[in-house]
């Protein structure tokens, strides 16, 4: 029998309670929710992420996923009976609050050092930045860090020797020449 279909009626003695109430006669005729028998037959009061069609007559998955509730471009939705999921993207995070799951901003600049001691963190939407101080450089693309540059690698002291500092660099100078004021040139 379809949910919804009507039983026959049948002859009862009249100590017996007349069941046509369909609540006792098909237990989980609601599937995911509690059956609730009135007037003009049953209806449902359906669990968390289940709502009542008033076609089929039961408790049927409410698709959460039609809202976009992880946020469009933080993250992917996927639909379940019941509930949804959230795979979140590469620099987003999931956020369950009150029963609600959504993807959010990794602050990465939260974390102490994460571009180094030569550089100031901003954060971004997905991703974050690295702004280096003079005298330093981001490592890679993949790993904003801040290190410092080896200036000698340049062999900027001309009759001298290089000495690398952290953000910066110093030269000594041969006998017979000196430091420039800031000590980067003999
Ligand atoms: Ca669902
Ligand atoms: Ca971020």
């Amino acid at each position: 029998m379809t949910p919804g279909a009507r039983y026959p009626a049948v002859e009862i003695a009249p100590t017996q309670v007349t069941e046509t109430d369909e609540c006792k006669l098909n237990r989980n005729i609601c599937g995911h929710g509690e059956c609730i028998m009135g007037a003009a037959g049953y209806t449902c009061l359906c669990y968390s992420g289940y709502r009542w069609h008033p076609q089929r007559r039961f408790c049927t998955d409410v698709n959460e996923c039609e809202a976009e509730p992880c946020g469009l471009g933080k993250g992917v939705c996927m639909n379940t009976g019941g509930s949804y999921n959230c795979h979140c993207n590469r620099g987003y995070q999931l956020k369950v609050h009150k029963g609600v799951r959504s993807c959010v901003d990794i602050d990465e600049c939260a974390k102490p050092h994460v571009c180094g001691d030569g550089g100031t963190c901003t954060n971004y939407p997905g991703h974050y930045k690295c702004d280096c101080r003079p005298g330093y450089r981001v490592k890679s693309s993949r790993q904003p860090l801040c290190k410092d540059m080896d200036e000698c690698e340049e062999s900027p002291c001309k009759h001298g020797w290089c000495e690398n500092l952290p953000g910066s660099f110093r030269c000594t100078c041969q006998d017979g020449f000196a430091p420039a004021p800031n000590a980067r040139s003999c």
